[in-house]
């Protein structure tokens, strides 16, 4: 038996309806799509194999934007963890800063370079609720009922940051607002955007997009588009 907290971060608001974007998505994992079946390492080129570079920002969600008042803002930190937190907006912004500038991966396959994102660092956050041993993945959930899994230890990246803030402005509702989390190693389906809760997990889980084909761990220097099966 867990001796889990209860989560508080209740159920997943409802999902909003397909879009075709979604739609096609699903197909490209069903096909395969943008596989080139070439290893890259960080080391020796920037760019991992299938992707082309972007100057603009590209927008790509479930095609709702919810709307998130800093007043109405939340982040649940739940689960396997020692010391559970709901913290507001004062909360979350009295937590120590840091910057952090990043590349991001899209598999949708478009990259875009030094992205520099304000915000909490996931390891200042671990410090602060203390991960209980059995705990392995974390499920993070989003207002718009997004939903994605990391395990521990990619969550826990050195250069992983709960953000507020790019390029010194805060960030726009599109692009996540108030708070999103950025994960630079991994494809950035994985930076759950409108992020509501952190849930610490004995074991990974699929969220949104893995559990319509792409795949668990999501590394872009491997090429982990998609799951196998
Ligand atoms: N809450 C939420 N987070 C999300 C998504 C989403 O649909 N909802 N889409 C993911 C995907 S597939 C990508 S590529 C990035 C896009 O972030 P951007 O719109 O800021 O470029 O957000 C990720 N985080
Ligand atoms: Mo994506």
């Amino acid at each position: 038996m867990s001796e889990d907290i209860h989560s508080d971060i209740g159920s997943d608001p409802a999902l909003p309806p397909d879009t075709k974007l979604t739609t096609t998505k699903q197909r490209w994992a069903q096909e395969g799509r943008f596989l080139t079946g070439r290893v890259t390492r960080p080391e020796t080129e920037r760019l991992p194999a299938g992707q082309h570079l972007v100057k603009d920002w590209p927008v790509l969600d479930l095609g709702m934007t919810p709307v998130v008042t800093r007043e109405a803002f939340r982040l649940d930190v739940t689960g396997a963890v020692e010391t559970a937190l709901s913290l507001d907006w004062d909360a979350f912004r009295a937590l120590p800063q840091t910057r952090n500038v990043s590349d991001i991966h899209c598999v949708t396959t478009w990259s875009r370079y030094d992205n520099a994102f304000e915000g909490v660092s996931t390891r200042e956050l671990l410090e602060r609720v203390r991960p209980a041993p059995h705990a392995a993945a974390v499920m993070l959930h989003s207002y718009d009922g997004y939903t994605t899994n990391l395990l521990l230890e990619d969550f826990a990246a050195e250069d992983a940051v709960i953000a507020h803030s790019w390029e010194g402005a805060p960030l726009t509702r599109e692009h996540g607002g108030p708070v999103r989390l950025v994960v630079p190693h991994l494809y950035f389906w994985k930076s759950a955007k409108w992020l509501k809760g952190i849930e610490f997990i004995a074991r990974d889980k699929a969220g949104f997009w893995e559990e319509r084909g792409y795949h668990m761990r999501g590394d872009p220097w491997a090429e982990e588009r998609y799951s196998d099966d």
